[in-house]
């Protein structure tokens, strides 16, 4: 047990030689940054999973059905000033009911509704049940900043929003910490001090839970969003595609911060992950790897 230990920590201190300053666990390089919003962007963020892509196809398909809803009620409302105003129609029928039309009017919407049920249910179920997953990791909302704990290596860290330091103002200093964490002055308000790092194309689980009042875990890029409860442990999953930097922010409103609590993704490759996984465990006095995955390496 002694000598795995030694091995990871010799693991961390190789991958330390590499990266430079404190955040030894969280320098992974020159990640793109992916999922962010873009200025006067008025799309959605790049899909990279397989969820967000469903629900931007959910969200074309509605978009036809409410077009064609829209035009069939415009044209009908056309029709009815020209030709039922009293210049052009000045002796109006008085007949009130027209089953044949009723019937139609009633079933034509059940059947719409039934059409887009048909799309929807199965987006929201993909979403909804929760595969078994490569890599478990619990966030946990607080007033106003999120932790995150990584329960098969046993450690956890907290992730503030870079400029807190700085009453969540952007100053020269808050600039100056961006750019020496690999952001740019455009990631303030999205960019954190340390990231949430899984690795491309695994299935991540995460447990969604609060401290304190209800806050919301969102990455728009991944087609994912949960409350975060307290005293509850609601779950959501998603397989990033995309080796990259993708941001979110809280989605329920949580306090006088809740706009200063963004979260970071990072996606890495499997090896990335893996030593970053070391360094995290060597900082966050995690539990070492075990025989098996020591051995595996
Ligand atoms: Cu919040």
């Amino acid at each position: 047990m002694r000598l795995l230990t030694l091995k990871s920590g010799l693991a961390a201190a190789l991958a330390g030689m590499f990266t430079a300053g404190a955040a030894i666990a969280q320098d992974l390089g020159n990640l793109e940054v992916i999922g962010a919003p873009k200025h006067g962007g008025v799309g959605f963020q790049p899909a990279v999973t397989e969820l967000a892509r469903d629900i931007h196809f959910l969200d074309g398909l509605l978009n036809y059905i409410i077009f064609a809803i829209v035009l069939f009620v415009a044209a009908l409302m056309g029709y009815v000033f020209l030709r039922h105003n009293r210049k052009s129609n000045a002796e109006p029928a008085r007949f009130t009911h027209n089953s044949p039309l009723e019937v139609v009017w009633t079933i034509v919407p059940i059947v719409i509704l039934i059409v887009i049920g048909s799309f929807s249910l199965p987006v929201l179920f993909k979403q909804q049940i929760i595969p078994e997953g490569d890599i478990t990791i619990k966030a946990i909302g607080n007033q106003w900043y999120w932790s995150y704990e990584y329960p098969d290596h046993e450690f956890t860290f907290d992730s503030y929003m870079i400029g807190q330091d700085a009453e969540n103002k952007l100053t020269d200093e808050v600039v100056a910490q961006l750019e020496e964490a690999g952001y740019e002055k455009e990631h303030f308000l999205l960019a954190t001090d340390t990231a949430v790092v899984v690795p491309v194309g695994k299935t991540v689980v995460v447990q969604v839970t609060a401290t304190d009042v209800i806050h919301s875990w969102t990455i728009p890029a991944f087609g994912v969003k949960q409350d975060a409860v307290p005293g509850r442990l609601a779950e959501l999953w998603f397989n990033a595609e995309e080796e990259g930097v993708y941001f979110g922010q809280c989605s329920e409103l949580c306090g006088i911060a809740h706009a200063y609590m963004p979260i970071t993704v990072k996606v890495v490759s499997q090896e990335a992950y893996e030593q970053w996984l070391d360094g995290a465990i060597e900082e966050y006095a995690g539990k070492p790897r075990t025989l098996n995955l020591a051995s595996a390496e």
